[in-house]
């Protein structure tokens, strides 16, 4: 796909949820272990729980799952017993969960003020918003692209919101490499360290601490993934 068209269609899925996972909302008590998720990019009901996150400024540690997956889709089967996605692990609270209203309510007791933004609680109407945000891009962290795995996982800033975050997002995805992933949607108290850290606000930004590299731009991160870990 070329990159005009590979933006516009990113950049549609996200007005299908209308900028859903653009802003963070009111915060809640901070995890003090780090939230663990897996999930894929092309899935409506992953895409819930990752708005919820961003919302939230929670940061996670992802595994992504595509279709054909051999890594983490049977970690999930062994962990929780079925191979269905999103599956949240809390080890704070020591919780495991499948379904994606149980998770998204879940994270906003825990870690906003309780109160479910609207748009992720209007049952069937946030599923099919969901489903319309991945029919954009179905092709795209869906299936499993054989890949080297990384020794140590890798590090995105991003937010949902962002048709640019999500051209990594599905490529971080498809190659099935497990990474941190910083949530700094907009008012994101997590803006000054990640602006310290990178020297300008601007994502997607990605870390990978086995090569020491650190760069901005989504096409140039994407060429940088295929580059080191796609199998040729
Ligand atoms: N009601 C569940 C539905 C989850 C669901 O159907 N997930 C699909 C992916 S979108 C799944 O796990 N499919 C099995 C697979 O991908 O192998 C929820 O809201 O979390």
């Amino acid at each position: 796909m070329n990159r005009a068209l590979d933006v516009a269609t990113s950049l549609a899925a996200s007005a299908a949820r209308l900028g859903g996972g653009m802003r963070v909302g009111p915060l809640g008590r901070r995890p003090k272990r780090r939230l663990e998720l897996y999930e894929f990019e092309a899935c409506p009901y992953c895409r819930k729980v990752r708005e919820a996150l961003s919302a939230l400024d929670l940061e996670a540690m992802i595994y992504p799952c595509p279709k054909n997956g051999p890594r983490f889709r049977v970690e999930v089967a062994r962990r929780g017993g079925k191979m269905q996605f999103p599956y949240l692990i809390d080890p704070n609270t020591d919780t495991a969960l499948y379904e994606s209203d149980e998770i998204v309510t879940y994270l906003f007791d825990q870690y906003g003020d309780g109160a479910v933004p609207l748009a992720l609680r209007l049952g069937p109407l946030t599923d099919v918003t969901s489903m319309v945000a991945s029919a954009w891009r179905p092709a795209f962290g869906a299936r499993y692209q054989p890949a080297k795995q990384p020794a140590k996982p890798l590090e995105l800033y991003s937010f949902e919101a962002s048709p640019f975050c999500r051209i990594v997002r599905e490529r971080l995805c498809a190659l099935e490499i497990p990474y941190v992933l910083h949530n700094v949607a907009k008012g994101s108290p997590s803006r000054v360290a990640f602006i310290q850290r990178s020297g300008k606000m601007m994502v997607p930004y990605l870390a990978d601490p086995n090569t020491g590299t650190a760069m901005f731009e989504s096409a140039d991160i994407v060429a940088y993934l295929d580059r080191t870990y796609a199998n040729a």
